[in-house]
């Protein structure tokens, strides 16, 4: 091993271990790590206080007269809140203003990995490029009419299917042009129910594209521009759609036309499935780009024959955040693990590479690296690090294959230059991964009427009691997986199937929560019958965050195989983000709320400082859109709460009652709206 050079000395406590994760092979490395003298986030989160008036939501620093900080008085608001910033900003307006910041701050990251893939697809539909090529041609045809490009031409009276270059063309100029557009609303939010769609054009909340929403909110919370945080909210929910309808879900749809639309697959997950005599590349970041690429390269027998020349068994490929997700669910690599744990995979001492592309990378890996024989490359012009041992090689689409080729060849030259001391924890779980819409309707649905029926009946006879989405981040500032798998397993105990994302799907997958037989283990008896007889796990890994698109999707075939309402709030469902840190989940949690989500977060809201604008989101939003947010850092209230949601949905909906199967006829049916 190199010398160590990482400040630890600089840190006045060290975290503990058994508090930090509950994920052994967590704590395995968190210990080496501090016996090694590496630092990493755990101690620093021990090291270093959030800030109290930041945590309130109530600091503006949006001009230079501030910041101007707004603290609850200790004893709470008595009559008259006369708090105010220089410029006479309430709390409600800072709280606000910060609050649809985070929202510009996500759907900016989730929609310009968008553009991106809208950009690539588009260069591969024109043939600009050569290593990219549409694998999933049908996906394609479904997707094109919602751009409005028609896949039939009539030549000479004789309708005739289009060609498929040329469909591919159209669509890829209607996706880019999604980010810009200069009339209309984006295209795709006529997939969502009619009533939905409705409820936003009452509100005003139609997004028209998807840079104008994020750069109308920075303009409106500029000094002295909107001072209601009705008003600025209402941008918020824009942006947030525009994201969620739009940047992500073009973002999740044209991956799949070009990578290949997911469907179930087996793979592993967590630190152990790193090889010691393997070279061990990780890819880390968002955009499956560049790692579609690295895949195929080192698969590519070339590469394992120059691996195995230098004294390798092969190439073990394995992922971090939802990178690992992109790359789990086409090709089946398995994760190493999830966000915090990106430091931990360097000090294994066994990766030979590290590559990164866009978000949730730690600038703290560079020093890590340092610590230890791996090579961090950095391969996005818009994220590079100041560090000098880190490696820059930036990636574009037209020479896609020879960057990653280059890559690869770098790691298994690296693999030489290991140190002795290599110590991979053996912790790692089986999973299944891959879930998509398409996939749950061909497990759940049947083929016979192929849509979500078989779903919808178990949800309406009460064997499944609901859905939840559980999704989102790791929080240094929470003990590690603990919320995400306390929260899944209490739901699924219940009878509530979970449908899973982001970093909160590869904590599943590690905790042994994405496998049929986990049926038997966890749930209640009405969600383990329906999982053991169908073959499913009870937690369904959908994908990366910008799959949460999915999700939505999901939800809203839920609402057209009929007979739970008539919109996505009428759903015995809710949403939950247990460990959430990032500005993305914020732009996620407002899309699901004002598509009629209730939606729950763990930790902390930033919001306490601003009461009035707190009970905005979390009681007046449902009055507007049918969802609501919530926060509940106890794990277990927190899925109760979800619990209670549904229950009261499906009293709504009048199958609170009908916990006994009953063979419907058709009269039942009808009777239920779903004919
Ligand atoms: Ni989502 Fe993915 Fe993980 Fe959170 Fe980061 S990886 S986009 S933001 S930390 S789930």
């Amino acid at each position: 091993m190199a010398e160590v050079t990482s400040k630890v000395d600089k840190v006045a406590k060290l975290a503990d271990p058994m508090e930090s994760s509950i994920d052994a092979s967590t704590q395995e490395m968190l210990r080496r790590a501090q016996r090694l003298n590496v630092e990493t986030v755990f101690d620093r989160a021990v090291t270093m206080k959030p800030c109290a008036i930041g945590m309130q939501g109530i600091c503006c620093k949006n001009c230079a007269m501030g910041p101007c900080r707004l603290p609850l008085p200790k004893d709470g608001i008595q009559g008259e809140d006369t708090r105010k910033g220089l410029c006479g900003a309430t709390a409600n307006t800072i709280c606000a203003r910060n609050f649809i910041r985070m929202i510009a701050g996500g759907a900016a990251a989730h929609s310009d990995h968008g553009r991106n893939v809208a950009i690539t697809f588009l260069a591969a539909a024109r043939g600009e490029t050569h290593d990219y090529k549409i694998k999933d041609p049908i996906k394609l045809m479904q997707i094109a009419p919602y751009f409005g490009v028609a896949t039939t031409v009539e030549v000479d009276g004789v309708v005739k299917d289009r060609d498929i270059k040329e469909i591919a063309i159209a669509v890829g100029e209607k996706a880019v042009a999604e980010w810009g557009k200069t009339s209309g609303t984006i295209d795709y939010l006529k997939r969502a129910p009619q009533p939905l769609q409705d409820k936003w054009a009452e509100a005003g909340v139609l997004p028209r594209n998807v840079d104008r929403e994020i750069v109308e909110i920075m303009h409106r919370t500029h000094m002295g521009v909107d001072q209601d945080f009705r008003n600025l909210m209402k941008q918020g929910t824009r942006a947030a759609l525009a994201d969620g309808w739009g940047g992500s879900m073009i973002g999740t749809d044209l991956q799949d036309v070009l990578f290949g639309t997911p469907s179930p697959l087996q793979a592993e997950a967590n630190l152990g499935v790193m090889k010691e005599d393997h070279v061990n590349i990780i890819v880390h970041g968002h955009e499956p780009l560049l790692s579609e690429m690295i895949v195929a390269a080192a698969q590519s027998q070339e590469m394992i024959d120059y691996a195995i020349s230098k004294g390798a068994k092969g190439i073990q490929l394995s992922g971090i955040c939802c990178t690992a997700n992109e790359v789990l669910q086409r090709h089946g690599v398995p994760p190493a693990g999830t966000f915090l744990q990106q430091e931990l995979a360097i000090i294994t001492g066994a990766c030979d590479a590290m590559v990164v592309d866009v978000q949730c990378i730690f600038q703290n890996l560079a020093n890590v690296a340092k610590c230890f024989h791996t090579k961090l490359i950095t391969t996005h012009p818009i994220a590079r690090m100041e560090q000098d041992n880190v490696l820059h090689i930036e990636f574009d689409e037209h020479h896609a294959m020879e960057d990653a080729i280059r890559i690869v060849k770098i790691a298994v030259d690296n693999f030489t230059k290991r140190g002795a001391d290599v110590i991979i924890p053996r912790h790692k779980s089986a999973q299944i991964a891959g879930f998509g819409v398409e996939s749950i309707r061909y497990h759940l649905g049947g083929s016979f009427r192929g849509d979500y029926y078989t779903l919808n009946d178990n949800i309406i006879n009460g064997r499944i009691r609901g859905i939840a989405g559980v999704v989102g981040c790791n929080n240094a500032r929470t003990k590690h997986n603990d919320e995400h798998i306390t929260i899944i397993k209490e739901l699924i105990k219940n009878d509530v199937i979970v449908l899973t994302t982001g970093c909160s799907a590869i904590a599943a997958g590690m905790h042994g929560l994405l496998t049929p037989e986990s049926a038997a283990v966890h749930c209640g008896p009405g969600l383990a019958e329906v999982c053991e007889t169908v073959g499913i796990p009870p937690v369904l890994h959908l994908g990366s965050c910008v799959d949460n698109s999915r999700i939505l999707l999901a939800a809203t075939e839920v609402v057209k195989a009929g007979g739970l309402g008539k919109d996505i709030c009428d759903l015995p469902a809710a949403g939950s983000a247990p460990e959430w840190m990032s500005e993305k989940a914020i732009s996620i949690g407002q899309y699901f709320v004002a598509s009629g989500v209730y939606t729950v977060f763990g930790y902390h809201m930033p919001l306490e400082g601003a009461p009035v604008f707190k009970d905005y989101l979390y009681k007046d939003m449902e009055n507007i859109f049918g969802g609501k947010w919530d926060c509940e850092p106890d794990p277990v209230k927190h899925a109760h709460k979800m619990i209670a949601h549904i229950d009261k949905k499906r009293k709504e909906l009048g199958i609170d009652k009908a916990r006994d199967r009953v063979l419907m006829d058709m009269a039942d049916r009808q009777a239920l709206g779903m004919e």
